[in-house]
């Protein structure tokens, strides 16, 4: 059985102040460590602060993005050698808008997933199609090549433990989800590449978190798919009361 994961993903929002009055206020209150694993994914000046916050409580500390390279001259960069440092567990990576605004490629995003296993990070690893790819049936065809490319060169092991995150493009931020029974058939082709490139096995094991639009009004018609394993959030997340919501939703 899979565990179900919520990552709340806060994008550029928030300052310090209410990041830690959003740790306070949450920490105590998220189920048991048994029953849903519980990432926030906050900007890096904040990651420090929030995994002292959250220390002792069944939340993990996700970054956003980070190089793939251990050190180095790339300035304004992290590295995943500091992330580990500061005891961050996740790392997102691909997101749809690092791909569109800052030159994300596939190939990238596959040498950050091998440094992230490199440096002891869980990597999110993002996937999904335009709107132009969707409306022209193309979604498989797009999101399976996504996912061959980034998991590349991992092993079936690394592979069970990793995150997958699929989120159309059309739906991040629009307010349109995705239909649950359409964003489950996506999850289930993943699957499948999976089971054809690395094992059953690991397939059977991944999780597969949908993203886009997702809310507490609608997240249980999304975890009461079959291949869907839990949800990535950006604007529903940013809320105390939402977020727990969430949370509750996914038992
Ligand atoms: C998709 C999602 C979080 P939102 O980017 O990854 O954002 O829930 O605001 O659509």
């Amino acid at each position: 059985m899979r565990k179900p994961i919520i990552a709340g993903n806060w994008k550029m929002h928030k300052t310090m102040e209410e990041a830690v009055d959003f740790a306070e206020k949450v920490k105590g209150l998220v189920p048991s460590n048994a029953q849903v694993d519980t990432v926030i994914c906050a900007p890096f000046l904040f990651l420090d602060r929030l995994v002292k916050e959250v220390s002792g409580y069944n939340v993990k500390i996700g970054a956003q993005t980070m190089h793939y390279e251990e050190k180095g001259a790339y300035t304004g960069e992290v590295s995943p050698a500091a992330l580990k440092g500061i005891a961050v567990s996740y790392v997102i990576i691909g997101h749809s808008e690092r791909r569109e605004f800052y030159n994300e490629t596939d190939e990238s995003v596959n040498k950050k997933v091998l440094s992230a296993f490199r440096n002891g990070l869980l990597p999110i690893v993002c996937v999904g199609e335009s709107l132009e790819q969707w409306e022209n049936g193309e979604t498989n065809e797009h999101v399976g090549s996504q996912v061959k490319k980034a998991l590349q060169g991992l092993t079936k092991e690394q592979v069970k433990d990793l995150i997958i995150a699929y989120e159309p493009i059309w739906a991040i931020g629009t307010g349109k989800s995705s239909t649950a029974e359409d964003a489950n058939k996506v999850c289930e082709h993943i699957r499948q590449v999976i089971e054809n490139s690395f094992s059953k096995e690991a397939a059977d094991s991944v999780r597969i978190q949908y993203g886009g639009s997702v809310k507490p009004e609608n997240i249980r018609t999304f975890l009461s798919q079959p291949n869907i394993d839990g949800a990535l959030v950006g604007g529903a997340s940013l809320d105390p009361d939402s977020f727990l919501k969430l949370l509750e939703a996914s038992i």
